[in-house]
């Protein structure tokens, strides 16, 4: 594997630049004597408790490699190295920026990705085939990024001691139906109707994640899980409304034209091919 979208040009959200990394020059494995990566950390970090403390700091005593307390510290590409200071290397390779820019985590940041998926359907309720490929439609369900604009899965986050199920599909009520702005009640309800349909995913994808905010020493890891709707009886019926850091919500036709957010548009494509769908 090799990583794109986190070397190119301006750190999100920020008017830092990256070091020029040639497609040759990734790996670790190959000087670079002249690599001199940019260092940021994003302000917003400071003192949260979702984020760690600088390296440097003496209380800080992480556990790397492994299940630091509550927090998940192992990548799914292996063990990772530390350099000669003590911080992690991104196990891809250089990326142009030190530190953790937006990242709360040095290393992997650990993510959950719902794959929720339908046939489409016409009028009459019968699954809409494609003239060329002769194959049936896939939909699923996208959001809209508020901090880059582009269309993405649903998915965020996983909390310290969450187990990665529970992330699931907390991510897809907060980002696809808004159950943060829901009372207790209406939320409980919701969690209702969706339980049951959360329950059976079947893994799509498992490792690292290119995307945009990656450093050399904190990256973004995930499990992408597809939860797919047979028969358009559950979330194929529910209104979908956009909430917390999703701008937009809606069922997206899938073909090969797909651009999405870091490499999600990969997930969706091993999505359809295990439901033999249109591409
Ligand atoms: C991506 O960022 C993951 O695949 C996941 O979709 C997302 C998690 O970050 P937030 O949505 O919480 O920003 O790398
Ligand atoms: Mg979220
Ligand atoms: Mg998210």
């Amino acid at each position: 594997m090799i990583h794109y979208k986190c070397r190119q040009g301006f750190y999100p959200s920020s008017n830092v630049n990256r070091f020029d990394v040639p497609e040759n020059k990734v790996s670790w494995n190959i000087e670079y004597a002249e690599y001199k990566p940019v260092e940021y950390t994003a302000p917003v970090l400071k003192g949260k408790p979702w984020a760690d403390p600088e390296i440097s700091e003496v209380s800080f005593k992480p556990n790397w490699n492994s299940i630091d307390g509550k927090v998940n510290r192992k990548s799914f590409t292996g063990n990772y190295v530390l350099n000669k200071d003590g911080y992690p290397l991104n196990p891809i390779g250089r990326t142009g920026i030190i530190g953790r820019g937006l990242l709360g985590r040095w290393g992997p940041n650990h993510a959950a990705d719902p794959i929720v998926t339908r046939w489409k359907r016409n009028a009459g309720g019968a699954p809409e085939i494609n003239k060329d490929t002769k194959k049936p439609i896939l939909q699923f369900v996208t959001i809209q990024r508020r901090d880059s604009g582009e269309w993405a899965i649903p998915g965020g986050m996983v909390d310290p001691g969450e187990t990665v199920s529970t992330t699931l599909k907390r991510e897809f009520m907060e980002e696809a139906m808004n159950s943060l702005e829901k009372s207790k009640e209406e939320r409980e309800k919701l969690e209702k109707s969706v339980r049951d349909f959360f329950e059976n995913g079947e893994e799509i994808y498992k490792g690292y994640v290119d995307d945009p905010r990656n450093t050399d020493n904190a990256w973004m890891e995930t499990v992408a899980l597809n939860f797919h709707d047979y028969d358009n009886s559950i979330v194929g019926k529910i209104t979908l409304v956009a909430g917390d850091d999703a701008r937009n919500v809606k069922w997206m036709d899938i073909d090969k034209s797909l651009n999405l957010y870091a490499n999600h548009s990969e997930f969706i494509k091993k999505t359809i091919q295990k439901h033999d769908a249109h591409w």
